[in-house]
């Protein structure tokens, strides 16, 4: 995998994806969502890792949003090709099966705020700053932020953030449920790591239930998304992991889960 807009790293089942266009403030050009999209299959492909990470290169941004050169010269159809290209790759990243977390680290504005919104959950740095300023350059979202951040934080707050372009702080994305938990900057991947290593040493069957059930129970009806719930139950306890978790309980003993399901 050659990857020169990201860095890549994994350790201990938790890797890192790292935005790596400084000088742009990790601006998002076509070539870079290239890269994201094969660095994820990477990611899907390799077993042992347990828990994702996404952040920035710098400490100015995580993704100031898509790259404003590139978008400039897109005609009608090249800027289709170009939201496209987007929405494949954050497409990927919502539909991963192992957990992922966005460490904002300074501006998530436009592609940048959206990338977070596909994410399982943000933890941002006190100096993080989030928006969706499309509108300012005659724009509107165009990887899902219209559909995610509406979702998540409600249609009103959306529509304001959305009609008026506006940065929110990480603090003021804290109180609207876009971001889990604000830290001081020198802080951010320890905490974020922490908590990484709290899911890896989970079971990586009922992790991957939990999340499938949660993202799609809340498309459909409680009744059926409760239904969905016993099936991912049901899945769960054909594993080894619940064996190995339950038996360790009653064994008083800390569990060791393999992520395997029984043969
Ligand atoms: N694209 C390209 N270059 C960028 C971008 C960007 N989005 N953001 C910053 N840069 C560049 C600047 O041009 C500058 O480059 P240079 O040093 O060569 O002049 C460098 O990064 C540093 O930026 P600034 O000097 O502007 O730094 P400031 O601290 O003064 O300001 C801001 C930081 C506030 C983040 C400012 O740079 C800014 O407003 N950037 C643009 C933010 C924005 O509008 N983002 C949304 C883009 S649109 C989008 O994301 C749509 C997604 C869906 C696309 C659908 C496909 C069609």
């Amino acid at each position: 995998m050659e990857l020169k807009n990201l860095l890549f790293s994994a350790e201990a089942g938790i890797a890192t994806i790292t935005f790596n266009r400084p000088k742009s403030l990790n601006a998002l050009n076509g070539d870079l969502l290239g890269e994201l999209s094969q660095a994820l299959d990477a990611v899907s492909a390799d077993e042992n890792i347990r828990v994702l990470i996404l952040t920035g290169s710098g400490e100015k941004a995580f993704v100031a949003g898509a790259d404003i050169n590139e978008l400039a010269q897109c005609n009608a159809l090249q800027g289709k090709w170009f939201a496209a290209k987007g929405q494949n790759a954050i497409n990927k990243l919502q539909s991963m099966d192992i957990p992922v977390i966005a460490a904002v680290n300074g501006y998530a504005l436009g592609g940048g705020s959206e990338i977070a919104l596909a994410c399982d959950f943000v933890y941002a740095s006190e100096n993080a700053l989030f928006g969706l300023p499309e509108i300012t350059l005659g724009l509107v979202p165009g990887f899902g932020g219209t559909q995610r951040l509406s979702r998540l934080v409600g249609i009103n707050m959306a529509k304001e953030m959305i009609f008026t372009g506006k940065m929110i702080s990480a603090q003021e994305a804290k109180e609207i449920g876009l971001v889990n938990k604000v830290t001081a900057s020198a802080d951010l991947m320890a905490e974020v790591k922490k908590t990484a290593t709290a899911m890896a040493a989970k079971g990586k069957v009922a992790l991957r239930a939990a999340k499938q059930v949660i993202n799609a129970g809340v498309q459909v009806d409680l009744a059926t998304g409760c239904k969905m719930e016993v099936d991912a139950f049901a899945l769960c306890m054909a594993s080894e992991d619940a064996k190995e978790g339950t038996t360790a309980f009653l064994e008083k003993r800390k569990a060791v889960f393999k992520g395997t399901l029984m043969g």
